[in-house]
Formats: structure tokens, C-alpha cells, sequence
């Protein structure tokens, strides 16, 4: 059986991650490919009891280096139960957000050290990465502009503006040191623009 791929959806607070989610589904789907869509961190009972944990506001702050371990937590149960039986299955898996989001929002938001992160990664994963990430990019006040219309904000969104800045500029050096992974595409722009481009990087994908 041929393994799936594994496609990965990044960026910050608003630009269009889920909301471009559902479209790739229904276009793998309307393309008979088998599919997994699932979310970091999360995609388990467990790892969304960590998601949980994570997002909530709460009064005892939670340490940049247990934010960070409870992420990779999250991810080795993903990957064992979720990501790894589906891709061998031959299932194509659609994540929203995965490693790159730690380099960006623990590296660059929080500025946490890239050798433990790099550490981790290798713990957790092993060689495993994305056969492809989409970067959906946009200026900070753009995306934070759209959640704010949406309501209530969670822990990381009630951050300051250096913060996403900062996770932003670690996202595109991820993009800068992994060309051929990770492609950015431009999501200040309407909807069906930055879809019309999704289409293209996926067809290079497609059986
Ligand atoms: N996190 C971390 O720190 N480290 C890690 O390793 C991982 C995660 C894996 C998870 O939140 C949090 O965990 C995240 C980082 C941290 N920080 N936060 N917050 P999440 O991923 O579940 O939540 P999010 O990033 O905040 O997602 P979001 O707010 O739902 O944004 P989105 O999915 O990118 O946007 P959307 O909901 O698709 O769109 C927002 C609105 O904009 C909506 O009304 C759309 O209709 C509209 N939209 C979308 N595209 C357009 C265009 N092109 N034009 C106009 N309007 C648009």
C-alpha cells in the first residue's frame, strides 16, 4: 500500500486556516482521495484534554517550558494513534498546524531555545515531517482584526502584537530554511485568490 501524504495548514491568529481547511477536504474528496483531517494541538481524547489545558486562560501562568513539553505531548499521542496508522493506511492526512507552529509560537513568540525544540522534534517524530505545509501568510492586524469580530479570545490570543510579529517572522525563516516543504501563499487577498493558489501547490500533489 502507498503511503498517504501528509499535508500540514500554518499561520498565525485569522488567516484563513480552517476556513481553508474545509475547502482542501472537499477538493480531496471530490477527488476520491482518502482522507484524515485533523488539528495540533489535539486530533485525540487525550491530546485535546492537553489542547484544553493550553488554550484556557487561567490564573497560574503556565511555564514557557511546560507550554512546550505539553505541546510535544500532545503530538506524540497524536502521531502514535492519530497520523502514523492513518498515512500507513494509505490515507492522506490534512493537519492544522503541527511542528512548525512550535518553532513559531515557542521559538519565536516565546523565544525559547530552536536546539531543544530541534531536540524534541527528533524525539517525537523521529524523521517524520510534512510531505507538505501551506503557510498561509498575512500582516499580524489583518488576522488578529478578523478573530477579534469572532468574540472571546483564548490564552495565546490575548498576547501582544510583538508576540504574533515575532511568531510570524519564525514562520517565514521556516519557509526561507525548508523552500521545498513549506510554501508560502499570500492571505491577504480575497478568499478565492488564496484558494486558486492552494489548488496549484496541491495539484503537483495529486496521484
Ligand atoms: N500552538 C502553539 O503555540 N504551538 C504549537 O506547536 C501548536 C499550536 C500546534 C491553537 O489555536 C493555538 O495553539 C494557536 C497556536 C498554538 N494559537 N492561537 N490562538 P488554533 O490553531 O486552533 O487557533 P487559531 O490559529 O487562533 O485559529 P483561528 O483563530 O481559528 O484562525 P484561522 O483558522 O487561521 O482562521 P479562520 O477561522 O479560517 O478565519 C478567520 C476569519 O477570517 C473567518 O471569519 C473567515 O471567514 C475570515 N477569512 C479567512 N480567509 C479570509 C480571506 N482571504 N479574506 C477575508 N476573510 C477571510
Amino acid at each position: 500500500m502507498t503511503k498517504g501524504k501528509f499535508i500540514t495548514l500554518e499561520g498565525c491568529e485569522g488567516v484563513g486556516k480552517s476556513t481553508n481547511l474545509e475547502f482542501i477536504k472537499a477538493y480531496l474528496e471530490a477527488h476520491n482521495i482518502p482522507l484524515v483531517m485533523t488539528r495540533e494541538p489535539g486530533g485525540t481524547a487525550l491530546a485535546e484534554q492537553i489542547r484544553e489545558l493550553l488554550l484556557e486562560s487561567r490564573t497560574e501562568s503556565i511555564s514557557e517550558q511546560t507550554e512546550l513539553l505539553l505541546m510535544f505531548a500532545a503530538r506524540s499521542q497524536h502521531l502514535k494513534h492519530v497520523i502514523r496508522p492513518a498515512l500507513a493506511a494509505g490515507n492522506w492526512v490534512l493537519c492544522d498546524r503541527f511542528t512548525d507552529a512550535t518553532y513559531a509560537y515557542q521559538g519565536g513568540g516565546r523565544r525559547m531555545d530552536i536546539k531543544t525544540i530541534e531536540w524534541l522534534e527528533r524525539l517525537v517524530q523521529g524523521t517524520l515531517k510534512p510531505d507538505l505545509t501551506l503557510l498561509l501568510d498575512a500582516p499580524v492586524d489583518v488576522g488578529l482584526k478578523r478573530i477579534k469580530q469572532r468574540g472571546s479570545l483564548d490564552r495565546f490570543e490575548q498576547e501582544k502584537l510583538t508576540f504574533f510579529e515575532n511568531v510570524r517572522r519564525a514562520y517565514l525563516l521556516q519557509a526561507e530554511l525548508n523552500p521545498k516543504r513549506i510554501k508560502v501563499i499570500n492571505a491577504n487577498r480575497p478568499l478565492v485568490d488564496v484558494q486558486q493558489m492552494i489548488i496549484e501547490l496541491l495539484q503537483r500533489f495529486m496521484p
